[in-house]
């Protein structure tokens, strides 16, 4: 693809952009990311993806060796340097290189990187008919153990369970956590829609607290939707009106069975659409623009 690459202060060649096999982002998933979208000319959310980025490297000891200010820059000469308006970007930061060990004193300096690459779209039947849930036998990771509010290197849990899905011929899965709490998908979070009211899970049950997610409760506020953060059971999502999952990459997506039960009449619901429709609109106007020169134009 001849993608350039952010590695640690430098642009270079994709071909050129490696890091080493001690590094412990490798060996230990010991590291934080995220994976960010711009539309238009504009990288959505960036501040909050920057603060939960920041966040979670706080929360693993992880000091980015760069400011938010910098990191910020970074993101958006990454998408100037491959001539992107709408990508998808990933933002890696590692602990960098060290011995065979664990312990991170051993790492003197982070690895950082940046990629944007374009997007590959989600197919538009799925926005149109909705998708298939299946409950996980794999809980959520228990947020006394590893936070999954720390976006992490480590993956497994959710891998682990995007396999399990798969085997079970579904699209996405639905994560309870290990009291049997409704958490989130694999790489989406969940919302519920009953009598007009929204719900979404509470952050501290164990799931990642969303950029898609919060931007969505915002978008609810400004529609004048009811919405409430509620630990519920998967009894509520089978009785639900509508349901839908939050993600950077599939956005807002109508969910139309839970388990082989139909969410509301089997398709896409009302307030789903609208919240469809608002989250399309912000994208053209929210975010720091990536060629500030254009504008007006
Ligand atoms: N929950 C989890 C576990 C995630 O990984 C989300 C929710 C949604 O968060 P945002 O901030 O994007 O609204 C995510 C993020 C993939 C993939 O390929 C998805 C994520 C991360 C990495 C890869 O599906 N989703």
């Amino acid at each position: 693809m001849g993608l350039i690459i952010y590695l640690d202060g430098e642009f270079v060649p994709e071909e050129e952009a490696k890091v080493s096999v001690f590094d412990h982002g490798l060996l230990y998933g010991d590291g934080v990311f995220e994976g960010i979208r711009a539309y238009h000319g504009r990288v959505f959310r960036l501040k909050p993806h920057i603060d939960r980025l920041y966040d979670s490297a706080r929360a693993i000891n992880l000091d980015p060796g760069l400011t938010k200010e910098e990191m910020t820059w970074v993101v958006l000469e990454t998408c100037r340097r491959n001539n992107l308006r709408d990508a998808y970007i990933r933002l890696v930061i590692t602990r960098g290189k060290g011995d065979l060990g664990l312990d991170p004193r051993k790492c003197p300096r982070p690895t950082v990187f940046c990629i944007a690459a374009a997007i590959e779209l989600y197919p538009a039947e799925l926005y149109e008919k909705g998708l298939d849930l299946v409950t996980l036998g794999t809980r959520r990771n228990a947020p006394d153990a590893l936070d999954p509010r720390i976006k992490s290197l480590n993956y497994l849990n959710n891998i682990l369970a995007k396999m399990e899905a798969t085997r079970a011929g579904a699209p996405e899965g639905l994560f309870l956590n290990k009291e049997g709490y409704v958490a989130e998908a694999t790489g989406d979070n969940i919302f519920i829609v009953k009598n007009g009211n929204l719900y979404t899970p509470p952050p501290h049950i164990g799931l990642l607290e969303g950029v898609t997610r919060n931007t969505v409760m915002e978008l609810a506020v400004e529609a004048g939707i009811p919405i409430y953060e509620r630990v519920f059971t998967r009894y509520e999502v089978y009785a639900a009106d509508e349901c839908f999952l939050t993600g950077t990459a599939a956005e807002i997506i109508p969910v139309v069975r839970v388990d082989g039960r139909s969410v509301g009449d089997g398709r896409p619901g009302p307030i789903t659409q609208e919240l469809i429709a608002m989250f399309r609109e912000l994208t053209k106007r929210d975010g720091p623009e990536i060629y500030p020169a254009e504008q007006g134009s």
